[in-house]
């Protein structure tokens, strides 16, 4: 399919490839508008269902991640038309039905929905020229794609609440020092970064990255009994697998294990 809001591309030289998706509306700061999100959702699905890729980045430019939800497109929204439409929601969670690690990689602004989507993701890389916020706020509105929830999780109550009610931006240093990205990377090493990341992923045993998303995920996004006891019925199951089998084996044995789903 022809995209116009985002560009796509494959890229390393593994067995497993990297898809890597840009999010590329260059002159409104790559505000999230309903057919980007479209796109951004069938990009996801598309490497998702590719036996070749491993993971996925979601970057956007050098400037800008994602400024937010397209306030243009949302300005004279009533009630109604927010709720019943379903415009600005129906797209907005495709992004959680992704079984392989996504990585965001993110330089500029990640405002908004453009933190939102950060936060979806599985790992979020940030170049040092990296700003996050949700400034909400500031027009009006609350966050309505899970800043509310994540943001807190992410940096715990209070540092949130700072962000949330006064919708000031975060530094990529601060954002590290709380955890809200697991790295901050001089801008102009950002995707080689990324990919190299990928790299390391997509050469792991399949079953066992995907399983750790949705645990971590599962747990992250609900009671932690509830992921304590699925991460039980996950580990079982994996003493059904041949790379189980090749994993502890190669250990027990002092090699290198040869996975057979990688
Ligand atoms: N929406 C639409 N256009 C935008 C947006 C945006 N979010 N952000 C920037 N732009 C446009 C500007 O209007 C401007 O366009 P033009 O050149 O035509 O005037 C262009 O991008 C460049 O922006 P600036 O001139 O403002 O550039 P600056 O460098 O001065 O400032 C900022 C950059 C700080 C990023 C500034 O543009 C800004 O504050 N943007 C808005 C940030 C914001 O409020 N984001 C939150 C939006 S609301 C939201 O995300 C809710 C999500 C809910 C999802 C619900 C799903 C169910």
């Amino acid at each position: 399919m022809a995209y116009e809001c985002i560009l796509t591309d494959v890229r390393g030289d593994g067995p497993l490839k990297t898809g890597v998706i840009t999010l590329n509306r260059p002159k409104q700061m790559n505000a999230l508008n309903d057919q980007l999100m479209d796109e951004l959702g069938e990009a996801l699905m598309a490497f998702d269902r590719d036996s070749s890729i491993g993971s996925i980045i979601v970057t956007g430019s050098e400037k800008a991640f994602a400024a937010g939800a397209d306030i243009s497109a949302m300005a004279d929204y009533d009630h109604m038309e927010a709720f019943h439409r379903q415009h600005i929601s129906r797209n907005w969670e495709t992004i959680r039905q992704v079984r392989k690690p996504v990585i965001a990689a993110v330089a500029g602004f990640a405002l908004g929905g453009g933190c939102e989507v950060a936060m979806m993701c599985d790992v979020v890389l940030a170049a040092d020229n990296a700003r996050f916020g949700q400034p909400e706020i500031k027009i009006g509105i609350v966050p309505g794609a899970g800043g509310t929830q994540r943001l807190p999780r992410a940096i715990g109550k209070s540092k949130a609440m700072e962000l949330l009610l006064t919708g000031k931006f975060m530094t990529a240093e601060d954002a590290e020092r709380a955890g809200l990205v697991s790295r901050v990377i001089p801008l102009a090493n950002l995707m080689e970064e990324a990919l190299a990341l990928c790299a390391q992923i997509n050469a792991q045993s399949q079953p066992s990255v995907m399983m750790i998303k949705e645990l971590v995920n599962e747990s992250f996004e609900s009671g932690l009994s509830t992921g304590v006891r699925y991460e039980r019925r996950l580990f079982h199951s994996l003493f059904g697998t041949q790379d189980q089998r090749e994993g502890m084996g190669a250990f027990v044995q002092k090699r290198a294990p040869e996975f057979k789903h990688r």
